[in-house]
């Protein structure tokens, strides 16, 4: 070969080294994606207290992140005059790098009784007739103040020592706002908050499905969405509701997440936990929420029930 042939094999072959390279590094840098789920519904009674005219069901709601990496929104606005903030995702990879995208979300500010910007309808309830799925009654809370209310499954990779995330911004005159929920973190919303009901005024006795999902709309992007949804089949009678069967749901480490349990644990900042407001207008119908119900339905409700059953049992045996 002569000297120029081997040249030119030469930079050739540098150049593909250097292809590979490139390759190699863009390959590496994967996507550290949340993966939001719901726990198991708690807390599940009726309040016929809070209004004397009114029918409540109450229960503990509490999502979790079991993904690889946050879920961290943030939130701007051009000015005060525009009341909504549109809200970007911040993917953060594993390279250490991140990028924000854009999502459909929207964040806004409630000043009746509690100051704080909220990330709208980030998590759905309804209430569906047994039999027929039909939609009978809805979550009264829209608005979310999402945030690292306590450890839910510590031993994930990432997962953080202490909260990271623990305001969602109080002044009403902010542009941005910045709210999250780390690896292994759960955002409490107990049974007693403002809002935290559906109201069933005027439900007739009868067996139903509690369902809550988080991101039902799915604007953010999450390791698996078809996971977000957990429910309850419970029994509505005159006087009290009775839980008769639980659908699959987030997994804690266990000591972290005790079911009936109407506080959170001790190391919780308690922002996702305070009284907060709903908004005027109604959330849209959580279609995921309506695929899970059916999915659920089918075969794969007896695997899962003995899959709960068991897990509930360790729950008991834990508690004592
Ligand atoms: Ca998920």
């Amino acid at each position: 070969m002569k000297a120029r042939d081997k040249t030119l094999v030469l930079v050739g072959f540098t150049m593909a080294l250097v292809f590979l390279a490139i390759s190699a590094q863009a390959a590496v840098a994967a996507d550290l994606l949340p993966d939001l789920q719901m726990a198991a519904i708690t807390d599940i009674k009726l309040d016929q207290t809070t209004f004397s005219d009114r029918k409540l069901l109450r229960f503990t709601a509490v999502i979790a992140n079991e993904g690889a990496g946050p879920l961290e929104l943030h939130g701007s606005r051009p000015d005060t005059n525009t009341s909504e903030m549109s809200v970007t995702q911040r993917i953060y990879d594993d390279s250490g790098g991140f990028r924000d995208v854009p999502t459909n979300a929207t964040m806004y500010y409630a000043g009746d009784g509690h100051h704080h910007w909220h990330t709208k309808n980030l998590e759905t309830a309804e209430l569906d007739q047994m039999d027929s799925f039909a939609q009978v009654a809805k979550y009264a809370k829209q608005g979310f103040c999402f945030a690292d209310g306590g450890k839910f499954r510590p031993s994930l990779p990432g997962a953080p020592t202490s909260p990271v995330y623990t305001t969602c911004g109080t002044d009403p005159n902010q542009l941005t706002t910045t709210m999250g929920l780390s690896v292994g973190q759960g955002d409490w919303y107990t049974w007693d908050v403002a809002f935290q009901w559906i109201d069933i005024t005027g439900v007739p006795s009868g067996r139903y499905r509690l369902f809550l999902t988080a991101d039902a709309a799915g604007w953010f992007q999450d390791a698996d969405q078809t996971n977000n949804g957990t429910w309850a089949d419970v029994l509505l009678g005159p006087k009290g509701v009775s839980v008769l069967d639980y659908g699959p749901s987030a997994i804690p480490d266990p000591g972290y997440y005790f079911p009936g349990r109407a506080v959170p644990p001790p190391d919780s900042t308690a922002s996702g936990n305070q009284p907060q407001s709903a908004a005027s207008g109604n959330p849209a119908r959580p279609i995921s929420a309506t695929r899970h119900h059916r999915k659920h339905k089918a075969k794969k409700h007896r695997r899962h029930h003995r899959k709960h059953k068991a897990r509930r049992h360790h729950h008991r045996k834990h508690r004592r």
